[in-house]
């Protein structure tokens, strides 16, 4: 395609994983469309956040592509749970195959999209000035990266050092020898960068405002015999993880019964043995009534509580570690040598819960003590699922703001959690109301493939817009909100809920359900072509092909 036309069937904002999977089924179908990425290469995700011990912590043999069996096939991962450079890899190995690069503008970034109702398309315009006029105007922007968090923390542009982001990390090496460092969050970021950055540093200082649970994974090489299972039965392996309740096939090694129908000496032993499996999440659905019974949730507290004081040697220290927090209300974090972390001699933790803290220019200060830092590192997350979304300026009809429409997040909607009254023709993949606990590649592709799906729909019936029903919003957000009453991540406020960030108001953004039922429902609404939605057709259009 030729990257100078300026009108085009659909534009699509992002090149990770989400863009990348769209561009490849609209192209095939011969629709003429450009993602514009702000970066210089794909990945999205795994481009942004190249900070020391960025990895995944969903197993790679669920967390890569399913659409095509070729690449499925082709690729084999080094471990179980890979770094950023593994992935990003993966993320180019795809591009060069299905040549993504060519319909992809890099180093551009979307800054306004504005529906125009005399045509009928979306005008959008780059930070070049450039405007393109398409019909179809899809953001596929990730849950998380477009939009990182940085606190307002007082002094934050008096300090005289570095300062690091762990979602816009620099692509030259940071090098953090003979450096005094401190990182502010203990989040999966933070989490995952303390014992890399611990590695290097002369000192590293963490500043924990709270201590969350944090289950070790085993990093392994995937065993040949159980990746050539799966390759020789791509399929049937597929249509099993589109059954399961999170997209995943774990091996679940829980009871099914309630906790405190095991003596304390089996639920000790069954909870050690999930401790020490590949990945220790396992203890999360240990018993059935692990997540549900707040007895029995505080009983793997406890457990967890234990290992923590085992393995931090330091009392004080394990005590600051200790989370007093439903098991699983926040996503969960997975580690690699966290807790062994702080038994190094030039590692401390630093508890901020009830201290003021101040940025000054030779490092951070916390009640009266000034800690000396060269650099600091902010783990302090993203403004997720809606903070990209809100940086772009999008007017749907009648020049609706975003922002305008959910009142300012007092009244919260989206349809499918891909669609929105007022905003005709524009799909948000992957954007709020996405599932929380799924395997989130599973769930995009779910996403692009029902936004392909749909876009054909429109084209080959003549259709001019598609435009959720304010009824079929009102309807899923519901749906959702009554799944999200009965969650235990309804009960503590994290990101999932814009409550990192200061002055978003709450509200439920995500979809806390099983994957089953999330799919299902996507299926129906395509099936029943496309039933709350209200179409509009030009009896002038011809058919695109
Ligand atoms: O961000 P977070 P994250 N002063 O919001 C602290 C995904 N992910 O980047 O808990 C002091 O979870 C904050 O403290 P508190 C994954 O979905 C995936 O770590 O609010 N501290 C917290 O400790 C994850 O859930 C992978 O009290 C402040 C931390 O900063 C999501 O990204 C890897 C503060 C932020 O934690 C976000 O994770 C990494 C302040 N003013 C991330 N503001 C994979 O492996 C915030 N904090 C796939």
């Amino acid at each position: 395609m030729n990257l100078n036309q300026k009108e085009l069937d659909v534009v699509v904002v992002g090149a990770g994983f989400s863009g990348m999977y769209l561009l490849h089924l609209l192209r095939k179908e011969g629709y003429s469309t450009r993602v514009f990425e702000k970066g210089d290469n794909v990945g999205g995700t795994w481009y942004w956040n190249r900070y020391p011990g960025a990895g995944c912590d969903i197993e790679t043999m669920y967390y890569c592509y399913t659409f095509s069996e070729e690449i499925f096939k082709e690729w084999t991962w080094s471990t179980s749970f890979p770094r950023q450079p593994e992935l990003l890899k993966y993320a180019n190995f795809v591009a060069d195959k299905l040549d993504l690069r060519r319909d992809i503008q890099f180093n551009t970034r979307i800054v306004s999209a504005h529906f125009d109702e005399k045509i009928n398309k979306w005008q959008i315009q780059t930070d070049d000035n450039e405007v393109v006029i398409a019909k179809y105007f899809v953001t596929a922007l990730g849950s998380l990266s477009s939009a990182t968090h940085m606190p307002n923390i007082k002094g934050l542009k008096d300090f005289e050092g570095e300062i690091y982001h762990t979602g816009k990390w620099p692509h030259e090496k940071v090098d953090f020898k003979g450096k005094r460092v401190g990182v502010i969050g203990t989040g999966s970021s933070g989490v995952q960068a303390i014992p890399e950055i611990a590695k290097g540093a002369e000192h590293l200082k963490v500043f924990q405002r709270s201590p969350q649970w944090v289950f070790p994974c085993k990093d392994e090489p995937p065993k040949p015999k159980e990746v050539q299972a799966m390759k020789d039965n791509f399929h049937n392996w597929r249509r099993r993880m589109d059954e399961s309740p999170g997209g995943f096939l774990q091996e679940n090694f829980g009871k099914p019964y309630p906790t405190f129908d095991d003596t304390r000496e089996e639920r000790q032993k069954l909870y050690e043995k999930l401790w020490q499996s590949r990945s220790a999440t396992a203890l999360l659905s240990a018993y059935t009534d692990t997540r549900t019974n707040d007895a029995a949730n505080e009983d793997v507290a406890n457990f967890i509580r234990s290992k923590i004081k085992e393995i931090v040697k330091d009392s004080t220290t394990a005590e600051k570690l200790l989370p007093n927090l439903l098991v699983g209300a926040k996503r969960p974090i997975f580690g690699k040598d966290y807790y062994e972390t702080y038994n190094r001699d030039n590692v401390s933790l630093v508890d901020i819960r009830d201290t003021s803290i101040e940025i000054t220019k030779q490092g951070i200060r916390t009640g009266d003590t000034e800690h000396e830092l060269d650099y600091i590192v902010f783990a302090t997350g993203f403004d997720g699922l809606t903070g990209g979304l809100l940086k772009i300026d999008i007017l749907g009809r009648n020049d609706l703001t975003l922002w305008g429409k959910w009142d300012g997040f007092k009244d919260f909607k989206t349809n499918l959690g891909l669609t929105h009254s007022g905003f005709p023709n524009m799909f948000t993949i992957w954007g709020p109301h996405s599932t929380a606990f799924t395997n989130a590649l599973r769930g995009l592709e779910l996403h692009v493939e029902w936004t392909f799906q749909c876009i054909d729909y429109l084209q080959k019936h003549a259709v001019e817009t598609i435009e959720a029903t304010a009824e079929a919003e009102d309807e899923w957000t519901n749906f959702n909100d009554a799944i999200a009453s009965q969650s235990l991540s309804n009960r503590v406020p994290s990101w999932y809920h814009g409550a990192n960030i200061e002055g978003k108001p709450p509200a439920n953004l995500m979809y806390f359900g099983d994957w089953p039922t999330y799919k299902a429902k996507y299926d129906e609404v395509a099936s029943k072509e496309y039933e709350g939605f209200l179409m509009t057709r030009s009896f002038e259009t011809k058919l695109k092909r």
